[in-house]
């Protein structure tokens, strides 16, 4: 019997991002941000693309972030549902502009300091531990204006300040850090990943190694000083997971499945190994791409990897050698998967999938894994009670924590907790909706902004309750 449960010390929880829910987009000082002006609708995948420059706010457009659903005034509310629930953990994001509105200042914003303090407070009130993320598809806009964002290696040190900041300033309050949500999503959406823009005739490739280069460095630089401030710290790298199949047994399709996880895994093999792969070296070689190498570099990366690797999961994937049928529907591409059904976004859903991305992490790297994001982005029609029976969400996520209860029990995976992605209906990353929702609470606003803001609990808020209470045992 006990082999059939998740441990006892197990963290159930939700994840946020600050620019999805917090709104007050130009309140206590906070600085305009990437993800302020990526807007709801068709422009969006080539602002958050990097395409089209959309570098101050355009008439006739609808910028969700400004507003979200507004945690920033709520966050006690808010706070006191996921209590209900009974989380373990809350999962959330520091808005670096909150900090430092810039980004290039010496001095942080006391008031975007003590904005996060409180919110920190109030979980623990209630034995919640924060999870936190140091930068979620964020950048300050003056950090892209003038230096390019991630591209220019001085982001190493301005985050290295930020860093420092916050490690200083929340030692005994946050001990679960991440430091780049995603970082392999900076590949595919390179401005909302790292306020990366293109100029005519740049060699894209050559662009986005070095960024990642950056981001890497940086990433290793706040595991060192984190440990530094505090050994108690636990600093973790994200990724966008979801393994990649290949269509069919054909070796090429087989190849080109294994080239497609490689794309995805050469950053946390760094974080996690602690040194470029040779792969990723001879592809750099064949492809002409130059990474600046200063001398303690090596040796950062060596000497500072993660302590836990932690990933989101939502679908796996597909790969083909030669692409016939391809869905654009996420941001990472895929073949469709004729075994599997969609979202109401195109989305494959595939628990299995989930219990095969956990082994295959956790065979490749051996260190604890952290699921900091699975879920369904679905449409939730209230009835005329304004009650949702989002019986759909219940079943994917009944299905993928069985999966995971799986790995955990059947195959040996060391799993540190679970965080449902938007456990409050939030803005969509991807797409700008409010439609696209994935909370067990409700929120009142559509995708442009109408609406009283008002939450009310789904049928699901009810089962997770029940998921947590019984530790995962109670999935019915
Ligand atoms: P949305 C693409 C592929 C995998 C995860 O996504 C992704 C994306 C970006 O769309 O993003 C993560 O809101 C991300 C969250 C995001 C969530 O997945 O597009 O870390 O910020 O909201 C869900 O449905």
């Amino acid at each position: 019997m006990s082999t059939k449960q998740f441990p006892n010390n197990f963290l159930w929880g939700g994840a946020t991002a600050a620019n999805q829910l917090e709104g007050a987009f130009d309140l206590d000082g906070r600085g305009l941000a990437n993800v302020d002006l990526s807007p709801v609708g068709d422009a969006r995948l080539d602002v958050i693309t990097g395409k089209r420059k959309m570098f101050h706010f355009e008439e006739g457009y609808f910028y969700p972030a400004k507003e979200s659903i507004d945690f920033y005034h709520r966050y006690k509310e808010d706070i006191a549902l996921f209590a209900e629930m009974g989380f373990k953990i809350f999962r959330m994001s520091i808005a670096w502009s909150r900090i430092f509105p810039k980004g290039d200042e010496s001095q942080p914003n006391e008031a975007g300091l003590s904005f996060y303090e409180e919110v920190f407070k109030e979980c623990h009130k209630y034995g919640i531990q924060p999870l936190v993320t140091i930068t979620h598809f964020d950048i300050p806009m003056h950090l892209v204006t003038e230096y390019g964002g991630w591209r220019n290696r001085k982001l190493v040190d301005f985050y290295g300040n930020l860093v420092t900041v916050l490690f200083k300033r929340y030692k005994g309050l946050v001990k679960y850090w991440l430091t780049f949500n995603e970082i392999n999503i900076l590949l595919h959406a390179p401005f909302m990943g790292a306020g990366v823009t293109f100029e005519e005739g740049e060699d894209r490739n050559q662009v986005l190694y070095r960024a990642a280069h950056h981001e890497l460095l940086a990433s290793a630089l706040a595991t060192k000083i984190g440990h530094e401030v505090d050994p108690e710290n636990q600093i973790g790298c994200m990724l966008a997971a979801g393994k990649f199949y290949p269509l069919t047994p054909k070796p090429e399709d087989v190849w080109a499945a294994m080239e497609k996880d490689r794309e995805n895994y050469f950053f946390i093999d760094v974080q996690a190994r602690g040194e470029y792969p040779e792969y990723a070296l001879k592809f750099f070689e064949r492809e002409g791409i130059k990474l600046t190498f200063e001398e303690e570099d090596e040796l950062l990366l060596k000497e500072n990897t993660v302590d836990f690797v932690s990933f989101s999961y939502y679908t796996s994937r597909a790969a083909q050698a030669q692409k016939t049928n391809q869905s654009e529907a996420n941001l990472l591409a895929s073949s469709d998967n004729p075994y599997l059904k969609t979202s109401d976004w195109g989305w494959a859903i595939d628990p299995l999938g989930f219990r095969i991305t956990l082994n295959d992490l956790y065979d490749r790297y051996q260190k604890p894994l952290f699921v900091v994001e699975n879920g369904l982005g679905a449409v939730d029609i209230p009835d005329e009670n304004g009650y949702v029976a989002d019986d759909c969400r219940i079943d994917y996520l009944r299905q993928h924590i069985e999966a995971m209860r799986d790995a955990i029990t059947e195959d040996g995976v060391k799993v540190l907790g679970y965080t449902t992605w938007g456990p409050i209906d939030l803005v969509s990353a991807g797409t700008g909706e409010m439609k696209k929702r994935y909370g067990f609470i409700y929120v009142d606003r559509d995708n442009y902004g109408n609406g009283t803001l008002k939450r009310s609990k789904k049928k699901s808020f009810n089962w997770y309750k029940k998921v947590i209470a019984s530790n995962g045992s109670d999935l019915n």
